[in-house]
């Protein structure tokens, strides 16, 4: 499998209670590398293009709010199969439905607050490391 790299969130309410490092250390553990990072308070917009690709949901709305309600620390992670490793540690989207020791089981507060988001394709890791970060970030 090849070299990979793939756009990680530590979302507001994992931030929020000072969780960070120890979803970092959950990557790490698995083999992914921390190759650029920064803590950053998105606006309701910022959020809403990021996620353009739910607008048409339902929760389109409660998501962006609660996307910009807190900073969030927005990564880049590298390693091998780094876009299918990096969802397996997330977990499933609801927390009630993730498999034991994964990031979301242990951390999240709902489907909503999840703690965590993860690119889901190679098209998508693309686009949203570029929504991010300049290729100057990207420190590998
Ligand atoms: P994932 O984050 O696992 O890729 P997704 O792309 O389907 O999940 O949805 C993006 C985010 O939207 C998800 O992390 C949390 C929120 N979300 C998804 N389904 C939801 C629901 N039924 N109710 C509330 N929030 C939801
Ligand atoms: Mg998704």
């Amino acid at each position: 499998m090849a070299t990979e790299r793939t756009l990680s969130i530590i979302k507001p309410d994992a931030t929020k209670r000072n969780l960070t490092g120890k979803i970092v250390a959950k990557f790490e553990d698995a083999g992914l590398r921390v190759v650029a990072s920064k803590r950053i308070h998105l606006s309701d917009k910022q959020a809403g293009a990021f996620y353009a690709e739910h607008a048409a949901r339902p929760f389109y709305g409660e998501l962006c709010a609660f996307m910009a309600s807190e900073p969030v620390v927005v990564q880049v992670l590298e390693g091998e199969g780094a876009i299918a490793k990096n969802r397996e540690v997330m977990g499933a989207t609801d927390p009630a439905a993730a498999d034991a020791g994964t990031i979301r089981k242990e951390f999240a507060l709902s489907k909503g607050e999840n703690s965590v988001h993860g690119s889901d394709s190679p098209e998508s890791a693309a686009r949203e490391i570029a929504f991010f970060f300049s290729g100057l970030e990207l420190v590998g």
